[in-house]
């Protein structure tokens, strides 16, 4: 069996996105995901001038060679770039072995180790009442977690609370939107948050919240601390993680479960916070970290430290790293939640998938492979746009962690 042509498809179905589809011989194609937020075009010429050249002729059935040979073989390793046209590669690869099989992904992996996968939607709003009356809406909607988001008084554009709702997008512009950041005023504001929110809908509900790298060890440590009483199911990367020791000192100081990982690209970028169990939820993604042939890696690394898995799922991720992902959670011994950002219908449309949200949780399909396609014809229509996501400065101006 030979890889006999690839070719990458961007669309811009209100954001844009990335895709591999990789043809074969016997007439089996798969496709995967490619899509890096605010760099896209990157992805595409890697892709086009560096990858796809080495793989045509290559037996699309070796999945962990062509793995190895894109990793090893580039000599320059890792990084969002290389990491994302691996992912793929990778993704398109599984789901030409899973149609051959003629069984969904999941069954290849190992098969079923659950009904549905648990996932948690995006609550945001503008101030603490909105903000209450979001995580309000996707309770009534079948959720079980929730994600809560908030503006903060005195903060202009907080993190993750956008324009839109259900469909909040955060890479909103041409060019970078230059927002502020007050570390004090958001310590101030959100154990207020929380408060209101338990006391509005008690404790049965799962909560999580995203610092999204704002702060200190330290300060993370007050935060966790200070939330303790709310009991989150996670607090998301409350400190930049490139030093991963850096969360040895939030760890002292809170039981406040912590999640991070959604920007690492590799095994290495985690394995500290998990052998050290500085962490209790990797959020490596498929799209993000190599595809499923890596995740699983991580995956079965992480199990051995009791430290779940929490895929990043923003709407960044196109649907077919969702049905991949999907397929991955339902088989992952060490689940723990999934992210679940709604992409629009206009997206939808393009990337049709057979996974169903029912009451707070996603279920994938049995079609063979990861069950998502692409319309060609419908994705043409929308031609690339560039779109940045944000960046932020404190009050003196100077550049922060957006
Ligand atoms: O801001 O993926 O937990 N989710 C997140 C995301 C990120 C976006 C950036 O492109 O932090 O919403
Ligand atoms: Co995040």
């Amino acid at each position: 069996m030979k890889i006999t042509a690839a070719r990458v498809i961007v669309t811009c179905p209100g954001r844009n996105f990335v895709t591999l589809k990789i043809e074969t011989d016997q007439g089996v194609y798969g496709i995967g995901d490619a899509t890096l937020n605010g760099r896209e075009l990157s992805v595409v010429s890697y892709l086009e001038d560096h990858v796809i050249p080495c793989l045509i002729g290559k037996d699309p059935r070796r999945i962990e060679d062509i793995w190895q040979y894109l990793y090893r073989g580039a000599y320059w390793r890792r990084g969002p770039v290389t990491m994302r046209a691996i992912a793929a590669v990778d993704v398109a690869l599984w789901d030409i072995k899973a149609k051959m099989a003629g069984m969904p992904l999941y069954d290849l992996l190992g098969g079923r180790s659950r009904d549905g996968v648990l996932v948690y939607g995006h609550a945001n709003g503008a101030d603490l009442s909105e903000t209450i009356d979001e995580v309000g809406r996707y309770i009534d909607m079948g959720y079980k977690a929730v994600r809560a988001q908030s503006g903060i008084p005195g903060i202009a554009l907080a993190y993750g609370v956008g324009r839109g709702k259900l469909y909040y997008e955060p890479a909103d512009a041409a060019l970078p939107t230059e927002t502020v950041w007050d570390t004090r005023k958001y310590l101030n504001f959100i154990p207020g948050l929380f408060d209101k929110l338990r006391e509005t809908y008690g404790f049965d509900v799962e909560l999580l919240h995203d610092v999204h790298h704002r702060l200190t060890p330290i300060e993370a440590g007050q935060l966790g601390k200070a939330v303790e009483p709310h009991k989150l199911f996670w607090l998301e990367d409350v400190t930049p993680a490139e030093n991963q020791e850096a969360f040895k000192l939030v760890r002292q100081h809170t039981t406040t479960p912590l999640a991070v990982g959604e920007i690492f690209n590799t095994i290495w970028d985690c394995k500290d916070l998990i052998a050290n169990q500085y962490i209790d939820f990797i959020r490596t993604t498929i799209v993000g970290t190599g595809g499923v042939t890596h995740l699983r890696r991580i995956a079965d690394f992480a199990a051995i430290y009791q430290v779940r898995t929490g895929s990043h799922g923003a709407t960044d991720l196109s649907p077919v790293t969702m049905g991949a992902a999907l397929h991955f959670d339902t088989w992952v011994p060490n689940f723990g939640i999934q992210e679940y950002m709604r992409h629009s219908e206009e997206t939808d449309a393009v990337f049709p998938h057979d996974y169903q949200f029912n009451d707070g949780r996603l279920h994938v399909g049995d079609t063979p492979g990861h069950g998502v396609d692409i319309d060609e014809t419908l994705a043409a229509k929308y031609p690339y746009r560039p779109a940045y996501l944000p960046v932020a400065r404190l009050e003196d101006g100077a550049m922060w962690n957006w």
